[in-house]
């Protein structure tokens, strides 16, 4: 059986813990940012990539693909946005043997921080279009990969983030090249992006 003393002894204790997880709480309202659990998706948007460097060099940017959807090029995965998509010409796949691809060359070299690479959500064309799991590379102005990382992209985790540990310089050319998809999962025997940003 509790005193009166240990109650009010307890309840002081608790009051500082109290005050600041409501300072953290209002802070973080205030702030835009959060400590709770959120979905990938919405954690994106917030933390959305500028894409400042597409933006800057767009129009002087060369496209390359391995193939394209006629209507459907590679310009679809660099017009910011999302629900439109580069979709590979029937048959190419990961999943029927080839490896799709695309690229960005810049106009000059510049320095990369962060790429982001949205998946497939084209209505109506939303399911069956995905690459599983792509292959990054950042390349320089003779071919040499700088970077490369191989990751999922769609599947539990809808987008690939990547967040270079420190910017890196002397980048020319971006390419993702498919290494596993859903190629065999739609009428069309294609796969799709939605946008590639990069920072
Ligand atoms: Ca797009």
């Amino acid at each position: 059986m509790p005193t009166k003393l240990s109650q009010k002894v307890v309840a002081t204790a608790l009051l500082p813990g109290v005050l600041l997880w409501s300072l953290a709480l209002w802070g973080s309202v205030l702030l835009g940012t959060s400590t709770a659990q959120e979905p990938a998706e919405k954690r994106l948007a917030r933390e959305a990539n500028s894409n400042s460097l597409i933006r800057e060099h767009r129009k002087a940017i060369v496209l390359s693909n391995s193939s394209s959807w006629s209507g459907w090029p590679a310009d679809r995965a660099f017009d910011e946005n999302p629900k439109t998509s580069w979709f590979t010409a029937r048959g190419d796949a990961a999943a029927l043997g080839t490896k799709p691809w695309i690229a960005a060359e810049f106009p000059a070299d510049v320095t990369v921080k962060r790429i982001t690479l949205l998946s497939n959500r084209e209505p109506p064309w939303e399911t069956g279009y995905t690459i599983l799991v792509g292959r990054l590379e950042l390349l320089d102005g003779d071919g040499v990969v700088l970077f490369s990382r191989d990751d999922e992209l769609g599947g539990e985790r809808a987008d690939m983030d990547v967040r270079l540990k420190a910017p890196l310089a002397k980048v020319r050319k971006i390419r993702f090249t498919s290494l596993r998809d859903e190629g065999d999962q739609n009428p069309y025997d294609d796969i799709a992006i939605g946008e590639i940003l990069v920072e």
